[in-house]
Parts: structure tokens; C-alpha cells; sequence
């Protein structure tokens, strides 16, 4: 029998994937009382979180989060007329890493992945990086009997995303099987504006880490399965230009999702929303 899925959420990402800017910008937008998820009463622990808020209203990128922190917020929200606690884990990314580089997982990381029946994977595809893609590292380049960094012993990108959802299912003790509905899972390709595309979300997925998308269809279940484009930031703060507009409007005034309609959605709380609804 299908137990009742839960409303916790997890949201796995490596380094520098966005999670810390996401967490900022949600936040900024359920005070505001902007979106579709509300603010129910006032949040405890969140110290971490505003002060990334703060860096952003003050044009500043939020700065990475130290690998040993496991900050858990709660924000509890309403959203259509259900009262429920969003729960985050604002880790810093090189615990996914770990992951990935050791083959295994520790007891947090089990209990997280059994005790959220939400997971949202956040992938940079900007920083998806193909070791075969001569568009990336030109014919000169591919030459493994070169010392030339451009050639690498590591694994491609697709393959390391591959290796971690199987992980990550095996410390659920799912394992691999197919049609999965529980957890629900959201891909979520942030950064989405690094990449000037039309393009929608799946079909950047197809573009670049074909394997890895047809891995995740193949083992989910196709309803509890969502793939959307993410910019939180809406443009990266490295010049004065784009630091001035967030000085001049608030961080909840940028940021938008994609999902396969061709709209922008401002309202980044729906990011939550799709992950309720699977
Ligand atoms: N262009 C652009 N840059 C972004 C966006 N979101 C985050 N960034 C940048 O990406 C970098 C990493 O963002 P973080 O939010 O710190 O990433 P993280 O996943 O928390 O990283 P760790 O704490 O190291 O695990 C920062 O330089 C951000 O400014 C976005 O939507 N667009
Ligand atoms: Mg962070």
C-alpha cells in the first residue's frame, strides 16, 4: 500500500548550484506576501537565511555556505488553506560532492532522503561540463595523450548526476526500480539565465545530459516527475550595473521560474507549489 506522502522537502544541489541565493529569494518573497505560499506565523532560526537576504538587498552575492554547516529552517506557511512547515537544509553543496566522490552517504543524508518524500534537485546546466563536446573544448584541445588540463580522467557531469540519484534512492532503500511516486522529484535547472535560451526546460535537460534525463523518466513515475528552469537571481551580481538595480529594488523584485509553457513566472514560491502538487 502507498503510504501518505509528506510535505517535506529537500533540496540537494552541489556547490554553487544556488540553493543558499533560492532559500534568500523565497524568503524574501513569502514576507512580502507575495506568492502563492504565505507566511502562517513568524519563523524561528532564520538568522542564516535573512543574513543572505541581506547581502542581496545590498547587491552582494550570498556567500557559500561552509561544508560542516547543516542549517535546518523551518518557515511555517499556509498554502491553499493547508497549514504546513517547509523545512530546509541549507548544507553547504560539498556534502553532495562527498556523495559523489566516495560512493557513500552518512546517517544525516539517510534520514534526509526517508524523511522527505519531496526532493528538489538543483542542477546548473551553465556549468554542466562535457569532456567529449568539441563546441566546448574546441579539436586542439581533445588529445588524451596531451598533458593539457583540458583533459580529464573525472567522469562527465551526466554520470556523477546518475551516480547521486542512484545514491541517494539507495540510502531511501528504494533502489532502482521503476515508476517511482515516492519521492516526488523536481529537477530544477537554476541559473536559467546564464543560458539565453528559448529553449524549454526538458529539452535543455535532453541537450545537455541526454543519459541522465532519460535515466530519471525511465525509473520515475511520469506524474511525479517535474523539470523546470530556475533563475532566483535573475542576472549575476559580478558588475556595478546589475548590483545598482538591487540596491535600487528589493531582491523579491527578481527572479522568475520556466516550466514548459513559455511564460516567466515571477512568483518564485511556485517552485514549492509544483513540488506540493506532484
Ligand atoms: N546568474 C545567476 N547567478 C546565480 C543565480 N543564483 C545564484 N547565482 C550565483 O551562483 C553562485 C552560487 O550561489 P549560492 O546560492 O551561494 O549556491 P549554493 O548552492 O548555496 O552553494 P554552496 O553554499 O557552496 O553549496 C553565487 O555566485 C550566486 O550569485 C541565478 O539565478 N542567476
Ligand atoms: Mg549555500
Amino acid at each position: 500500500m502507498e503510504h501518505q506522502i509528506n510535505n517535506n522537502i529537500l533540496i540537494i544541489g552541489p556547490p554553487n548550484s544556488g540553493k543558499t541565493t533560492f532559500f534568500a529569494q523565497l524568503y524574501g518573497r513569502i514576507q512580502s506576501d507575495a506568492g502563492v505560499i504565505k507566511l502562517r506565523s513568524t519563523p524561528k532560526n532564520i538568522t542564516a537565511i535573512e543574513k543572505a537576504y541581506d547581502r542581496l538587498a545590498n547587491g552582494d552575492e550570498t556567500e557559500s555556505t561552509p561544508a560542516t554547516d547543516n542549517r535546518e529552517i523551518t518557515i511555517p506557511i499556509k498554502w491553499n488553506e493547508k497549514e504546513l512547515d517547509l523545512t530546509f537544509k541549507d548544507y553547504g553543496g560539498e556534502q553532495v560532492n562527498e556523495i559523489i566522490n566516495q560512493l557513500a552517504y552518512d546517517k544525516v543524508w539517510k534520514n534526509r532522503t526517508k524523511d522527505n518524500d519531496r526532493w528538489i534537485l538543483f542542477i546548473r546546466p551553465g556549468e554542466i561540463y562535457h569532456h567529449y563536446d568539441l563546441t566546448v573544448t574546441g579539436y586542439a584541445d581533445v588529445d588524451p595523450a596531451s598533458e593539457s588540463d583540458n583533459w580529464h580522467n573525472d567522469l562527465s557531469h551526466q554520470y556523477i548526476f546518475i551516480e547521486l540519484v542512484q545514491a541517494l534512492l539507495h540510502a531511501r532503500a528504494i533502489g532502482i526500480k521503476t515508476d517511482i511516486e515516492s519521492p516526488k522529484l523536481v529537477v530544477a535547472l537554476t541559473c536559467w539565465d546564464e543560458l539565453n535560451t528559448e529553449l524549454t526546460p526538458n529539452n535543455i535537460l535532453l541537450q545537455k545530459m541526454p543519459l541522465f534525463l532519460q535515466f530519471i523518466s525511465t525509473i520515475w513515475a511520469e506524474e511525479s516527475l517535474s523539470i523546470v528552469g530556475l533563475s532566483a537571481q535573475e542576472f549575476s551580481l559580478d558588475n556595478q550595473e546589475a548590483k545598482d538595480k538591487y540596491l535600487d529594488d528589493l531582491p523579491e523584485s527578481f527572479g522568475y521560474i520556466v516550466t514548459d509553457s513559455e511564460t516567466k513566472e515571477r512568483d518564485l514560491t511556485k517552485l514549492i507549489e509544483i513540488a506540493l502538487e506532484l
